[in-house]
């Protein structure tokens, strides 16, 4: 049997991978990774980010402070125009970045340790979601999951390792096929597993007790924005009268969505849902990689401050990510930051 850790998935983090080497890898290897999907998942991309980040402050040689900053902050852009929806990323970054400092070292100190401490509360929050979600759970449920997320797992994880005797219908999840990674993560824990495809969720929907997925974006009225095929669970769950519950670091919640801004949807290449598109004359494919579950479907989302109705994400984004009009200390520079931001979403 395979010894994993929900928090850092099956592999390790590339960026310690190519650590252990003795060899740092370069950011924008990172960032591509992040692009192609190797690297996935809205905690771990995140996670991977703050590293690099990190890695790059410290191997840094420069002359000033404000060359410095100006690398640092194109380090920032290049990873931020890897994946336009996940707003875990420009969290990690924005908490990465802001900073006060008066010379280099300063700086760079301030760089490595906010990435080290955002790492290191990502992977607790994973965690403490596994506890508070798992209550949510009764003996011999059965339930539902789409996608492949490390935060709904380990609700699932924290069930079975208290004998809840639970199983796990788990979707493919077309085009990438997460749910192939779900279940051999299950097969792992040793837990009763059905895969189905897709279009079987209203099928299945009766047999299952409640429906747990992840999150790459909250709004700030509590709507999600998850893997494409979310909604249309969440609505058959609805009709089913069935639980939607889901698991959202607070690092998901999107203070953009605060200042009126629309979540942008990454639209992917088609060639991952129809790889012969060539052919085609009249056919478009289309590769939409996120949709919108509207608030009034979902009962709880799971955060690692507590079980929380929809309604109150905007305190969320308040009071945890301490999102203020005037902040003016990331090096994405005084009042542009913000909009700087706002502009890719
Ligand atoms: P964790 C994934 O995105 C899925 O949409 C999943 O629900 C979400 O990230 C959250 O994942 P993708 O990278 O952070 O597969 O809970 O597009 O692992």
């Amino acid at each position: 049997m395979r010894v994993f850790n929900i928090a850092s998935g099956f592999k390790m983090k590339d960026v310690e991978r190519s650590e252990k080497k003795g060899t740092v890898e370069p950011l924008t290897e990172t960032a591509r990774k992040i692009g192609s999907m190797e690297i996935r998942g809205a905690g771990r991309i995140a996670r991977a980010a703050a590293a690099s980040l990190r890695d790059l402050a410290q191997q840094l040689d420069v002359q000033s402070l404000e060359e410095f900053n100006s690398r640092i902050k194109g380090a920032a852009e290049t990873l931020l125009a890897t994946r336009p929806t996940a707003v875990s990323l420009s969290n990690a970054i924005r908490m990465v970045t802001r900073y006060r400092a008066n010379d280099v070292e300063e700086a760079r100190a301030a760089v490595i340790s906010s990435a080290d401490r955002f790492i290191e509360n990502s992977e607790k929050a994973v965690e403490k979601i596994g506890e508070i979600g798992s209550r949510r759970i009764r003996k011999g449920d059965t339930v539902l999951t789409h996608c492949n997320s490390q935060a709904a797992l380990s609700i699932i994880q924290a069930a079975h390792k208290a004998d809840k005797a639970i199983k796990v219908i788990a979707t493919e999840s077309r085009p990438r096929w997460q749910g192939r990674l779900t279940v051999g993560m299950l097969e792992d824990m040793g837990i009763e597993t059905d895969l189905i495809v897709d279009s079987a969720v209203r099928s299945v929907m009766n047999d299952v007790d409640l429906v747990v997925v992840g999150a790459d974006v909250i709004t700030a009225n509590g709507s999600l924005v998850n893997k494409i095929g979310t909604a249309q669970i969440a609505l058959c769950a609805h009709e089913a009268r069935t639980s939607f519950v889901v698991a959202a670091e607070t690092y998901k919640f999107s203070p953009q969505t605060i200042m009126g801004e629309l979540v942008t949807i990454e639209e992917r290449d088609p060639r991952e849902v129809y790889p012969d598109i060539s052919k085609f004359r009249h056919v478009r494919v289309r590769n939409p990689a996120f949709d919108v579950t509207p608030h009034s479907y979902i009962d709880v989302i799971c955060t690692e401050v507590g079980a929380i109705p929809p309604e109150m994400s905007y305190v969320i984004i308040k009071e945890r990510l301490g999102w203020e009009m005037d902040e003016t200390t990331s090096v994405f520079g005084p009042s542009g930051s913000d909009k700087e931001y706002c502009d890719r979403d």
